[in-house]
């Protein structure tokens, strides 16, 4: 069911300020962004020159309220990574494997992620410290 690494998610206070500090740092560039609204988050998906589509991307992630996880965690660590995303072929599949392996999922069932993904969320106090996303990517 894995199938990748599929983005690493950054918590920032403002997404423009971090889109420009990862391009003009790094070289990074902007691929996609849009707002989640169930989730709270202003995100942006940022990959190296050249990438294919199948490869890793850095995810910043900003808050739109301020209950929204990510407020909640800039407010206890600052900005810093926040997630660990897994890309999965059947996420409906790989939570009910990981139910059976003992790990806590976040959601009944999975909710609307980026770029209508279907997401879900292993508990971080069951994967090591890690909030580790599963991500099935819209066909
Ligand atoms: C909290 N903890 C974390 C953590 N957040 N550990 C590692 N990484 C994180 N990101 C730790 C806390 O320090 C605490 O440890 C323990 O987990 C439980 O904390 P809590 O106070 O009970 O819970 P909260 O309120 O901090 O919530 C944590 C939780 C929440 C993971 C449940 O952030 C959540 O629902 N996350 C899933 C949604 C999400 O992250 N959305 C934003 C990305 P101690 O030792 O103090 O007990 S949206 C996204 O990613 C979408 C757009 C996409 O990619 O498609």
């Amino acid at each position: 069911l894995l199938s990748g690494v599929d983005h690493v998610g950054i918590a920032v206070a403002d997404l423009d300020t971090a889109i420009d500090f990862q391009r003009d740092t790094f070289g990074l560039e902007l691929t996609h962004r849009e707002e989640n609204e169930d989730q709270g988050v202003r995100e942006a998906m940022l990959a190296a020159p050249g990438d294919s589509t199948g490869a890793t991307r850095i995810q910043l992630l900003a808050p739109l309220r301020a209950d929204s996880a990510i407020a909640k965690f800039l407010d206890r660590n600052g900005p810093g990574l926040q997630q660990l995303a897994l890309r999965v072929t059947d996420v409906d599949a790989a939570c009910a494997a990981l139910r059976d392996r003992g790990m806590r999922l976040l959601y009944d069932a999975p909710r609307r992620g980026t770029a209508d993904s279907r997401i879900n969320f292993v508990h971080p106090k069951d994967a090591g410290g890690v909030l580790v996303e599963l991500v099935q990517p819209a066909q």
